[in-house]
């Protein structure tokens, strides 16, 4: 492995939404790396107001910034609050880059989401396919802010000599995830409908759409480690992908997470409800040039996640 262009240790490191699935398991990450965490979230902070995001950072003396705070949420949630996913993210991250900068943190990076790219891309999908062609409307408005994101971190680059630079996660679940069945992402879902289903005796399970989109998953620890790797090794305009991979149906992951589960029932699909995007595999070549792979199978993975909702339903 080369030896990092960008050293860590002793560095004092912001991490923007540090409550969320990512930004806290980007938290513990660093943390091994011998940086001071600052933690900056909406308990703290309101991300969308500028006046306040540039008064938090100015005082933070930090060195870099990771910037994982975002509105998130599922196929429904997305289709369903357009203007918040639009404004909130937009806001957020037009704030964070521009603190940043007034407040001299030299390095920082911004996540994106593989919905950036077009609902019809070729598979898998470079870094090169942005901009190409429509977007998947369940998802456009987020994916706009998150494009505006990239496009910042460039500007910043070009106009002052930032080192800002762009990951492109693909779907992630894990430790910490949002388990609301209305706005979460589909592994939550999952993994809440099949234990309910399981507790309560229930003969079948149901999911949204055909079960025959294509999706490609990532544990966030294994994306807090490629984030990790790529503000040590990378420092140059074009955003990163970051996935797993291997992609597998809607169906046959459902079918998966049962098993996990331990619910034997039977699948039905409500084809009422969207499939979205049909196919959403990233180009892993850039990052894996780097030297980076992940680490986290899909069926361990998903167990480390079952085992994670467990222990934050006894918590309640
Ligand atoms: O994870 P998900 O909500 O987001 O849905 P997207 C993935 C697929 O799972 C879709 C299906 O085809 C859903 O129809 N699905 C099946 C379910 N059952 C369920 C369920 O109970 N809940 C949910 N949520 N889905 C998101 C974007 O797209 O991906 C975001 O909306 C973001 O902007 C995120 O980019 C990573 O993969 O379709």
């Amino acid at each position: 492995m080369t030896p990092p262009i960008y050293d860590l240790a002793g560095k004092r490191v912001v991490v923007a939404g540090h409550r969320g699935m990512v930004g806290a398991a980007t938290a513990r990450r660093l943390a091994t790396e011998g940086c001071t965490v600052i933690p900056m979230g909406r308990d703290q902070v309101d991300l969308r107001r500028q006046a306040e995001v540039d008064e938090f950072l100015k005082d933070t003396k930090a060195d870099a910034l990771v910037l994982a705070a975002a509105k998130v949420g599922g196929i429904m949630a997305n289709a369903t609050y357009p203007a918040d996913f639009l404004y909130d993210n937009l806001a957020i991250e037009t704030n964070i880059i521009h603190g940043a900068h007034l407040a001299g943190i030299g390095k920082l990076l911004f996540l994106g989401s593989s919905c950036i790219y077009p609902k019809l891309a070729p598979q898998p999908m470079t870094e090169d396919a942005l901009l190409t062609g429509p977007l998947e409307p369940t998802n456009e408005w987020y994916a706009i802010a998150k494009i505006a994101g990239i496009k910042l971190c460039q500007a910043y680059r070009a106009q002052y000599g930032a080192d800002y630079i762009s990951a492109m996660p693909t779907n992630l679940y894990g430790p910490g995830d949002n388990y609301n069945l209305e706005s979460s992402h589909v592994i939550p879902a999952l993994i809440r409908k099949a234990h309910m289903a399981r507790e309560s005796g229930a003969k079948s399970m149901e999911i949204w759409g055909t079960g025959t989109p294509l999706r490609e998953f990532l544990h966030a620890d294994d994306c807090a480690d490629a984030l990790v790797h790529l503000l040590k090794h990378y420092s140059d305009a074009p955003h990163v992908n970051v996935g797993s991979g291997s992609e597998i149906t809607i169906g046959d992951l459902a079918r998966m997470v049962m098993e996990v589960v331990g619910f034997k029932g039977d699948l039905v699909c409500d084809t009422t409800k969207p499939d979205g995007t049909p196919r959403k595999l990233m180009d892993g070549a850039r990052l894996a040039a780097m030297g980076w792979q992940p680490k986290i199978g899909l069926r361990e993975g998903l167990a480390h996640a079952y085992r994670c909702f467990l222990e934050e339903q006894g918590r309640r």
